[in-house]
Parts: structure tokens; C-alpha cells; sequence
């Protein structure tokens, strides 16, 4: 097996999806960074050929107990319903320059979200956002789906009073506590809570087959994770209203001009755009990346003077950071800046 390719798949016993074959080429990793990311020191066992361990980053953060999540955290050898890559651009020396790429992976549900794929999710998202190797996450479809909502087997049997005690699916929110920034590459269905995971994300492409909806209604209850309040604010009132009254879905064009997405791709080279975009962002200083993600963010959530004052301060801290003297000298001497994510 090529080595781009055992890279590719090393966290992941089952084929990858079809829609990978592009993705493996973004994927492409020079030995040399196989070897900083997985060294020997760090590997526990090897099966067939395949790397099991975790990465480098992630056994050695292990001594970090900045987050109490980082103390044990590593990817699982294998997911239930997920899949999960760890890419880095070819040929480059970027601190923290490796995009992690998460595949829902429940092709014959269509990727319905049920709660074990949830979980998993935001297990391998929480283990790549700790981890130092990655600056950007990526989190896409596979088959004809994005994901088709939330899984309705599951849900139609539960009652009232177990949703409300249990505070049913709060745990998704959690992909909104995120500090690295998250791409959705939507390549089909986003219905319901699908639509609403991609809502969660920082950046929507949209490939060219992708549909937007919030059906809910169809199926007698409202949107329960953003559908209501996330749409309105990236589509404003009527057109969201439309969607969740009526149920009708949006094609990519139509997302895109209402500014739900912020690009069409042509669906067989999504994946490795998202990939691509991913590893833009993560060549930039980390800390500035996650302050520029803060920030954005908390313009949903704070009045313009608010915001406004909180962006100033952001931006007053950021001249205690390693690379603002980086990017700036670097500017001056006419050089690509070396950033450290300090
Ligand atoms: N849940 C469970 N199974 C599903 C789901 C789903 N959401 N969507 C599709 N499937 C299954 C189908 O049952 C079918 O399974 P099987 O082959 O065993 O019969 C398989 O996927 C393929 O589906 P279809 O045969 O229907 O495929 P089509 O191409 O004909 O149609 C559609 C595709 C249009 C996407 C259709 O499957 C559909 O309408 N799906 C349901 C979409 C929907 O209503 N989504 C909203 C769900 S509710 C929700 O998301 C609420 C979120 C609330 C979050 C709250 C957080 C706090």
C-alpha cells in the first residue's frame, strides 16, 4: 500500500468512502512528516501494516492538563459510524499545519445523526481540536448525504417527559465549544439536524448536489438544534420561515445566494477543496485563528458596541503573541512568516 494511502486510512479499518479517492491526494504526506507525526517512540502496537497508535501530539499532551478532556484524550482505533483522517499538505514544515477530516458514515441511513454517531463525533472532534499537529477540522458527509437529520427511529419513541429530564440532544451543542475552526463540506442531503450540524460548523461549502431543509414539520415537531434561530440569522426571517413552515428544501445555488453557504463546489472536488481551504487556515498563527473564530462568533450573540469592544481587546492581546511579531517582521522583510501558534 502507497504510504499517502496508509495515512490516510490509518485511523480507520473500514474502506474509506468513494468520495476519498480526491480526498487522498489532498492527503498526501512526505515521510518525513510521518515520521514527526507517528514516531516510533509513540506507537504502541502495529496490525497489518497500520499504525494504531496515537499521534505524537496527542500521547505527549497527555502530560498537559490544561483541559480535563486532554488528560486522556486520543482518537479511537475505530468509530461505529464515523470516519477519521489525519491530512497534511506535502512537502511543508508548518507547526500545526494538518487538517483533521471527519467522514459521518452511515451511508444506508443517509447519515442520520443518531446518538452513537453523535457521540463519536464529538469525541474524534474534541481529540483533533486538543490536538497540536491539526490547526483546522473538517467535517463532511459520505454516500448521498450530508446527514438527513436526526435519526427518526430513534426519536419516535420517545415521550415527553424522558426528552425533557434528559435534555434530549443538548450534547450537540457541544460541536459549537470547538476553538479550531470547522468546515462543513456538504455533498447532499442536510435535512433537520443535518442542516443544523452544518449551521454549527464555522464555514459551509456547499458541493454542487447539495440540499438544505428543516423538515421538521413534515413530521409534526420544529426544528430543535439551530433551525429556528441560526437559519433566521443566516437567512434572514422569511426565507427561514419558509423553510421550517413549509419544509421545502434549497439546492446549493439557492443556499449560497441566500448566504447560508459561502461557496458552490463541483461536488467531485468538494472534499479536497474543504481540505485545501483547511490547510490555508491552519498555515496562519493559532492563536489569531482561534481569536478570529471567538470573535466572529460572538457577533451573534453581543450588541455592536459590545462586540466592537471585545474584538478591540482580542486584537490589544494579540501583540503579546510570538507570532504577531512573526507575521509583522516577516511582512517587512519580505518573507513567508514562520508561525509557532504562540
Ligand atoms: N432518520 C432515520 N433514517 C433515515 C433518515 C432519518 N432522518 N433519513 C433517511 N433515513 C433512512 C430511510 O429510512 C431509508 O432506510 P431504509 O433503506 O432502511 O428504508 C434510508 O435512509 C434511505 O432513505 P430513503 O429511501 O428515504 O431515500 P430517498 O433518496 O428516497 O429520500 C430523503 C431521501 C428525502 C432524505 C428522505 O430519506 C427523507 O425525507 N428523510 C428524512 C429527512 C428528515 O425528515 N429529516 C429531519 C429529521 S428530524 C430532525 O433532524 C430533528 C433534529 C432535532 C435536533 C434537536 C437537537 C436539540
Amino acid at each position: 500500500m502507497p504510504l499517502n494511502m496508509l495515512v490516510a486510512r490509518h485511523l480507520s479499518r473500514r474502506p474509506p468512502p468513494a468520495s476519498l479517492g480526491t480526498l487522498v491526494k489532498a492527503c498526501t504526506a512526505s515521510s518525513a512528516h510521518v515520521t514527526a507525526s507517528f514516531s516510533p517512540g509513540a506507537t504502541s502496537a502495529t496490525k497489518a501494516g497500520r499504525i494504531i497508535a496515537p499521534p505524537t501530539s496527542l500521547a505527549s499532551s497527555a502530560s498537559i492538563p490544561s483541559r480535563a478532556f486532554a488528560a486522556s484524550a486520543s482518537l479511537k482505533e475505530n468509530y461505529d459510524h464515523i470516519l477519521v483522517e489525519r491530512c497534511f499538505p506535502e512537502n511543508s514544515d508548518v507547526v500545526g499545519g494538518g487538517v483533521g477530516v471527519i467522514t459521518l458514515h452511515r451511508p444506508k441511513a443517509l447519515n442520520a445523526l443518531c446518538d452513537a454517531l453523535f457521540e463519536d463525533l464529538i469525541h474524534a472532534a474534541r481529540v483533533l481540536d486538543e490536538d497540536d499537529d491539526i490547526g483546522c477540522i473538517v467535517i463532511t458527509g459520505s454516500g448521498k448525504a450530508f446527514a438527513a437529520g436526526a435519526d427518526i427511529s430513534e426519536m419516535s419513541k420517545r415521550e415527553f417527559a424522558n426528552a425533557y429530564k434528559t435534555n434530549m440532544f443538548s450534547q450537540w451543542a457541544d460541536i459549537t465549544k470547538m476553538s479550531k475552526p470547522i468546515i462543513a463540506a456538504v455533498n447532499g442531503f442536510a435535512l433537520g439536524g443535518g442542516c443544523e450540524l452544518a449551521m454549527m460548523c464555522d464555514i459551509i461549502l456547499a458541493g454542487s448536489k447539495a440540499q438544505f431543509g428543516q423538515p421538521e414539520i413534515n413530521l409534526g415537531v420544529i426544528p430543535g438544534a439551530g433551525g429556528t434561530q441560526r437559519l433566521v440569522r443566516a437567512i434572514g426571517k422569511s426565507k427561514a420561515m419558509e423553510m421550517v413552515l413549509t419544509g421545502n428544501r434549497i439546492n446549493a445555488q439557492e443556499a449560497m445566494d441566500a448566504g447560508l453557504v459561502s461557496r458552490v463546489i463541483d461536488s467531485e472536488l468538494l472534499l479536497e477543496e474543504a481540505v485545501k481551504m483547511g490547510y490555508g487556515i491552519a498555515e496562519k498563527g493559532g492563536v489569531a485563528v482561534r481569536m478570529c473564530k471567538e470573535a466572529v462568533n460572538a457577533a451573534e450573540e453581543m450588541t455592536l458596541s459590545e462586540g466592537l469592544r471585545f474584538e478591540r481587546r482580542m486584537f490589544h492581546s494579540l501583540f503579546a503573541t510570538r507570532d504577531q511579531k512573526e507575521g509583522m517582521s516577516a511582512f517587512l522583510e519580505k518573507r513567508k512568516p514562520n508561525f509557532t501558534n504562540e
